[in-house]
């Protein structure tokens, strides 16, 4: 069930069995043999096999959609399409981004951040769909969140750890705040807000942890980042969005009264690309 309540709450909710694990299994092969096959557009990376880091054997997948029309068909398939438009509040989103993460053995995670600092979606928000192809946990390195962060402003970014994270900035957070893990098995998608704090550990275990991702802009959006573009209705024609620049205010950690609260007293730079 699709309980927008919760979503609205704590800015994200898992739709546990959205699709059943033999689904899971096709698409976790499917984009392995891809994968395993070669480079493609979207690649920022590269791919090296021989390389001691996992990551450079098995960098992220990104924007399949334009060029491999399964994964095309999964980023518009109609259980994600009711999923989100419920949540919602019942306008269509758009389609802008597909992310496959391979995650291996020994890979870094991603350090803590909101997704809105990238995608710049005006008026509104963006949204993720997350599904889990592999069993998800703290060993293997699953997503992490924030309840209840969905409500702040875009923060200001901090560098990140590079030894932890493959990514190189981050959110500061104040002490008592702490992510979240959330456990989730092949099949099950977390829905989550473009404004909530996540990120993931590394993977410390012996398995992969692979995940498909789509990233969604609200359908009353005139506006999102250059990256993103061609925005994609869900029936999978073009829609004409202005192409935003990202950067500008952004939120920074003051103490009121003895409280944390954000103030939009910073101003970040354009980070030009993807997560
Ligand atoms: O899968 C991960 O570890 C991070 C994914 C993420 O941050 C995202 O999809 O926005």
């Amino acid at each position: 069930m699709i309980d927008k309540r919760t979503f609205d709450e704590q800015g994200y909710l898992v739709a546990r069995g959205l699709f059943d694990a033999d689904e899971a299994t096709f698409w976790r092969d499917h984009f392995t043999r891809l994968r395993e096959a070669g480079e493609y557009p979207g690649d920022v990376v590269g791919v090296d096999p021989s390389s001691d880091d996992p990551l450079k054997r098995y960098p992220r997948m990104i924007h399949m959609h334009r060029w491999d029309e399964i994964a095309l068909d999964w980023l518009l398939e109609p259980r994600i399409a009711h999923a989100l438009t419920t949540l919602l509040g019942g306008l269509e989103p758009f389609a802008v981004q597909t992310m496959l993460y391979f995650k291996p053995p020994g890979a870094r995670g991603q350090a803590a951040h909101q997704d809105q600092f990238y995608l710049r979606v005006k008026p509104g928000t963006c949204i993720a769909a997350w599904m889990a192809l592999d069993p998800c946990d703290e060993d293997n390195g699953c997503l992490e969140v924030l309840p209840g962060s969905h409500d702040w402003p875009v923060l200001c970014t901090i560098p990140a750890d590079t030894r932890q994270s493959f990514t190189d900035v981050t959110v500061p957070l104040p002490d008592d705040l702490e992510l979240v893990p959330v456990v989730m098995e092949p099949g099950d998608v977390l829905f989550f807000n473009g404004s909530l704090v996540h990120g993931s550990k590394p993977n410390r275990s012996d398995r992969f942890r692979r995940s498909l991702v789509g990233h969604y802009i609200e359908g009353d959006a005139r506006e999102c980042a250059l990256w993103y573009h061609p925005a994609l209705r869900l029936d999978g024609s073009t829609v004409e969005l202005e192409k935003g620049v990202g950067g500008g205010a952004c939120g920074e950690w003051v103490d009121r009264d003895g409280r944390h609260a954000i103030e939009l007293t910073g101003v970040s730079v354009d980070p030009r690309t993807t997560e």
